[in-house]
């Protein structure tokens, strides 16, 4: 099957699947799309008005969302390399919760930190901010909890939810620290030590050096 990811690899929600295709060891054509170029963003709204990305496309298929994509190639690659949203309904169920938490309560607010942190002083907006901070407090609550009832997470059960963790909490350790919750901590640890990140994290440095120059 012809896949072909839409994706630029410092772009949070592309990191999710990106891990997702690593992990099951799936095979795709890249499209990198950077939405910060207006040229680049123009030709992409063509493709996709919505001009977001991750998007999955291929032989008759045009897949937007990362949590979609994923389950995409669950369904197309059930037995392909590790199995990312459990085949039991209850524990299936659970996933998808951490996976909207996580996209909804850690990684947005993450996001509104960082683009608001590029603008100009006098185009901040210090409440929008304000309002991410405390969201992301609130989940970094309920993560710690969630982590101490299971301290294995991210390791033999790595699942969708953990592909949507990885970037808001490496992203997070500059822009919204979680030194003072060791569950989140050692958990960051866990996914970072995978094969799947370890390969994200080569392919991230350039974009990284560029941000920090
Ligand atoms: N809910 C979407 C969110 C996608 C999203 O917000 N992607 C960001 C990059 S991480 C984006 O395309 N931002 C461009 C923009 O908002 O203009 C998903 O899960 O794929």
């Amino acid at each position: 099957m012809n896949l072909t990811l839409h994706y630029n690899v410092a772009s949070t929600y592309s990191q999710k699947v990106l891990l997702a295709f690593y992990e099951k060891g799936i095979a795709f054509t890249p499209a990198v799309i950077n939405l910060q170029d207006p040229a680049g963003r123009a030709e992409y709204k063509k493709l996709y008005p919505m001009a977001k990305i991750p998007l999955l496309t291929g032989d008759g298929i045009f897949i937007p969302e990362s949590t979609i994509i994923i389950e995409f190639l669950e369904n197309e690659f059930p037995d392909a390399g590790t199995r990312l949203i459990p085949l039991d309904k209850t524990a299936a169920r659970r996933v998808r919760f951490k996976d909207r938490v996580t996209d909804l309560y850690f990684n947005d607010p993450v996001a509104s930190i960082f683009f608001d942190g590029l603008k100009p002083p006098e185009a901040r907006n210090p409440e929008a901010v304000a309002k991410a901070r405390e969201t992301i407090d609130m989940t970094y609550a309920y993560m710690e909890d969630a982590l101490s009832k299971n301290p294995a997470s991210g390791g033999a059960d790595f699942n969708m939810s953990d592909c949507a963790a990885f970037a808001p909490l490496f992203y997070a350790q500059r822009l919204h620290p979680y030194q003072a919750y060791p569950n989140i901590v050692a958990y960051f640890g866990r996914l970072m030590a995978r094969a799947s990140a370890q390969k994200l994290m080569i392919e991230l440095l350039p974009a990284l050096e560029r941000f920090n120059s």
